[in-house]
């Protein structure tokens, strides 16, 4: 036994207006408890602090820095264990919106707080994603008392706590080696406060596997999960999302199971998604809708039927299920251009592409013929303005969009740079100088008004709706 708290940072405005369930910190209570260490308390301090109303919004760093102070002196600890989740919003700061869009600064005011007010016999652990991209920003300056864990840590923690527990000190900074179990949600108590919250499409999530195993040129995630991939048995799987409609099923008026499979990239490799989505067939758990993130050429079929039937990307006309039936897709692809493509350092190509485009149309148009559905429709995602777009590349992508039909593009505008990616090394000297100056958020310059010149000039004139926020602009045209 060893008395571990575990504190989920994550009070991002982002969480306050679209809560994600803390899934790591459910996965690490687990692992705690499997390796005899339990029970670990979790303090969420979103949750915990209870809910503010828009304008008082402000108030969460305060309520939450009590909250931290009133946690550590209500009992001894052994370990504390801060999950880091989101260092920025990924999207450009607006003037004076930096609260919104940059979140270091109120994470160190928490490293602070638990700094000032642990116990010195206490040591204090560091994961999660935000902390696994940059560790330095979190660890640097901090006691020797204070360590972290990078990447995945379902046994990395528990045995660090357990080399605390008995000999008094650990590593300052390491990473999970070798394999190590996935972790299970198991926490029914903290499922059911994420219940009485308004259930958005990716409140609830678990995961399946880690890692994707690609390395494109601006990504982080392969720093976060490393560079391979390790998989869950589908049959767990289907046990954790049991227990989730177990404790959906409890609620007296529930409202609608949706949920988000949060890998890096579900479909890679297919076969491991697709075993994962015919087990939850068979075992009968359809909710009311599933998502995850794709990689838009590993698309067959086979896949796209286990979608359909489970309720993959649904969207039902009435809450309660009743009346129409849509699908809306995502083909998160980036560019159509292959010589983008590759500088991103995709795993994939336009031809590729229009194979997986072909699959999904021939799908939809069956669906709709046979009135499994009842409107089908898709949409790209696309990143202009990474180092080597031109007039040609961007031309290529309209291309594809005037011959693929989609009915929406989200077009995000250049893109963040993170430490240790094949990006940050490539804008090295021009965009930064120190790893530190990459801790604030720093994008690829993009020519803004070249790109929307570029984009009206080759897209077909029925995709003339065009909106704009920030970086993120969004063409459709009418159905
Ligand atoms: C799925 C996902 C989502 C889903 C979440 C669904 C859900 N219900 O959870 C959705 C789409 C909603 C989403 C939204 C956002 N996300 Co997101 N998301 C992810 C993704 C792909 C997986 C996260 C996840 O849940 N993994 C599964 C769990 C089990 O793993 P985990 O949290 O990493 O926990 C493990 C380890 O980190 C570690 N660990 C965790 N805590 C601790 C604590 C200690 C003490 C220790 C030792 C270890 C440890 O052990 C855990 C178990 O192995 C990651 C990228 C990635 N590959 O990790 C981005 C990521 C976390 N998201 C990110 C961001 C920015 C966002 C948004 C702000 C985007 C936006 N502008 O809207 C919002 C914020 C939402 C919010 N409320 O906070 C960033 C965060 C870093 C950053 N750049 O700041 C990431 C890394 C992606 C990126 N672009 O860089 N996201
Ligand atoms: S962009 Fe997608 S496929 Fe590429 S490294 Fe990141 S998660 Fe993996």
């Amino acid at each position: 036994m060893a008395d571990v708290l575990l504190i989920d940072t994550n009070t991002t405005p982002f969480n306050e207006a679209f809560p994600v369930y803390p899934i790591g910190l459910d996965y690490l209570q687990g692992a705690l408890a499997a390796e005899g260490l339990g029970p670990g308390h979790i303090l969420d301090l979103t949750r915990a602090g209870g809910p503010l109303a828009s304008r008082d919004l402000s108030a969460r760093g305060a309520r939450s820095l009590a909250l931290i102070k009133k946690t550590l002196a209500s009992q001894s600890w052994d370990v504390v264990g801060l999950s880091l989740r989101n260092i920025d919003s990924t999207y450009p700061t607006l003037e004076g919106q930096a609260e919104l869009h940059h979140y270091l600064p109120q994470l160190a005011a928490y490293l602070d707080c638990v700094q000032e007010n642990a116990a010195p016999q206490t040591h204090v652990v560091l994961g999660g994603t935000g902390f696994s991209m940059m560790p330095g920003a979190f660890l640097q300056g901090r006691p020797d008392t204070w360590h972290g864990l990078v990447g995945p840590a379902e046994s990395a923690f528990p045995q660090m706590v357990r080399t605390i527990v008995e000999e008094g000190e650990a590593p300052r900074l390491s990473r999970q080696e070798g394999g190590g179990g996935l972790g299970r949600l198991q926490n029914r108590e903290l499922l059911a406060r994420y219940l009485e919250l308004p259930i958005g499409d990716g409140t609830f999530g678990l995961r399946t596997k880690v890692g994707c195993g690609q390395a494109c040129g601006y990504c982080p995630y392969p720093l976060i999960n490393g560079p391979g991939q390790r998989f869950k048995d589908p049959a767990e799987v289907v046990e954790e999302l049991k227990l989730l409609a177990s404790v959906h099923g409890e609620r007296p008026t529930p409202a609608p199971l949706r949920f988000m499979f949060a890998d890096d990239i579900f479909n890679r490799p297919l076969d491991h998604a697709k075993a994962v989505v015919a087990a939850m067939k068979s075992e009968g758990i359809i909710p009311y809708s599933w998502h995850a993130y794709l990689d838009p050429a590993q698309i067959d079929r086979e896949f796209l039927e286990l979608v359909k039937d489970t309720n993959g990307w649904c969207r039902h006309e009435h809450p309660d299920g009743s009346g129409g039936r849509a699908m809306f897709f995502p083909f998160d692809m980036e560019s159509g251009s292959d010589r983008m493509l590759a500088r991103l350092g995709k795993p994939y190509d336009r031809a590729k592409l229009l194979a997986s485009l072909e699959e999904f149309r021939g799908a939809a148009a069956d669906w709709l013929r046979g009135g499994e559905l009842d409107h089908v429709a898709f949409g790209f995602h696309l990143l202009l303005g990474y180092p080597g777009e031109d007039e040609a590349s961007v031309g290529e992508t309209c291309d594809l969009i005037n011959r693929a039909r989609p009915h929406q593009v989200a077009v995000q505008l250049g893109v963040r740079v993170y430490p240790d990616t094949p990006l940050a090394r490539r804008t090295k000297g021009e965009l930064w100088r120190e790893e530190k100056d990459l801790y604030q958020p720093t994008f690829v310059p993009v020519d803004d008004n070249a790109v929307l010149g570029w984009l009206r000039k080759h897209l077909d004139a029925d995709y003339d709706r065009l909106s704009r926020k920030g970086n993120m602009l969004l063409i459709s045209r009418e159905d």
